[in-house]
């Protein structure tokens, strides 16, 4: 029997500054409970789903940033998710900023079962945009200066049946993040994402942020034989435009579904993770044909 696991990319629209996490989480429950009804096995969320994106904004005030990161999870304001979860029997996968006990602060994201376990952990690795103030730009992007880069590499979750493997956002441009990940069996790749649709360094490629946020998900499936679940925060946020398209593709790079709105939106797809031997044990079979003797200078160190 073919492993079928039902998903449904849970899209958000803005979050304001001003909203309280309760405020969010209302809606990410909203979204749980229609996923549920609609038979899915899981739910996933954006990157940093649990406010509005922070580091378009320069912060010199500790506090302040902190304000935007969760020091446990589940937390007193998260609890109820991972309880709805547990009662509905539906895992989910969430995005958030966490700071560690020991002061460290990471763009991560976990999955949790569907007794409300966290059954894995991500932290994000290829960390965008820079580390200063630089006042030209409309807004700012500094995941590099918020953020540690993180320390859990690429690795899979067996869970809903199947082997799963995570990423954030701009991981998601990198072709090793998914042939690390599909060279250890990820079936499925979660991954949530704010992209904006300015990028103030290369202006010109503003209205390809559609075409390369698909381009690099649709490759990345197709040429490891994997699915992938991209789930976008979209939407105009405090001023800033945000891509939606949130989207499930499938082991041949199909779309199986997408989102049409920029706001909260929930779409779902019947994945059959069996469907990547089509891929995996034909054109891309990794042990027949890879010939990673000519690939050494990709881990060579930068
Ligand atoms: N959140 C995130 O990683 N966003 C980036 C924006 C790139 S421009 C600094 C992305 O790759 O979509």
């Amino acid at each position: 029997m073919n492993r079928v696991v039902t998903v449904g990319a849970a899209q958000l629209g803005p979050i304001a500054r001003s909203d309280t996490r309760a405020q969010v989480v209302k809606r990410l429950l909203v979204l749980m409970r229609k996923a549920k009804s609609r038979g899915c096995d899981l739910v996933v969320y954006p990157e940093l789903a649990l406010t509005t994106f922070f580091p378009r904004w320069f912060m010199e005030d500790q506090a302040e940033i902190d304000s935007f990161f969760e020091t446990e999870m589940p937390g007193p304001e998260t609890q109820i998710l991972f309880e709805e979860a547990a009662k509905l029997g539906i895992g989910f996968h969430i995005g958030y900023a966490e700071l560690t006990e020991d002061g460290k602060h990471f763009n991560t994201a976990i999955i949790v079962d569907k007794s409300g376990k966290i059954a894995g952990k991500y932290r994000k690795v290829h960390l965008p945009g820079h580390f200063e103030n630089e006042p030209w730009r409309p807004f700012q992007h500094l995941e590099k200066r918020y953020f540690q880069v993180g320390d859990t590499g690429f690795s899979t979750t067996e869970v809903f049946g199947g082997k799963f493997g995570m990423c954030i956002c701009n991981d998601r441009r990198w072709p090793e993040t998914y042939r690390v990940l599909a060279l250890q069996g990820a079936e499925m790749i979660l991954l949530g994402y704010n992209t904006p649709m300015h990028y103030p360094p290369v202006p010109e490629h503003d209205h390809l942020q559609g075409f390369h946020n698909h381009l690099s998900m649709q490759a990345g499936a197709y040429q490891n034989g994997c699915w992938i679940v991209g789930v976008a925060k979209a939407g105009k946020e405090e001023g800033c435009d945000l891509l939606g398209q949130s989207t499930i593709i499938a082991p041949t790079g199909e779309i199986a579904a997408m989102c049409t709105t920029v706001d909260d939106e929930l779409v779902v797809a019947d994945c059959d993770l069996d469907r990547c031997r089509e891929i995996r044990e034909n054109i891309f079979n990794f042990a027949l044909h890879r010939q990673p003797e000519h690939y050494s200078i990709i881990t060579e160190p930068k």
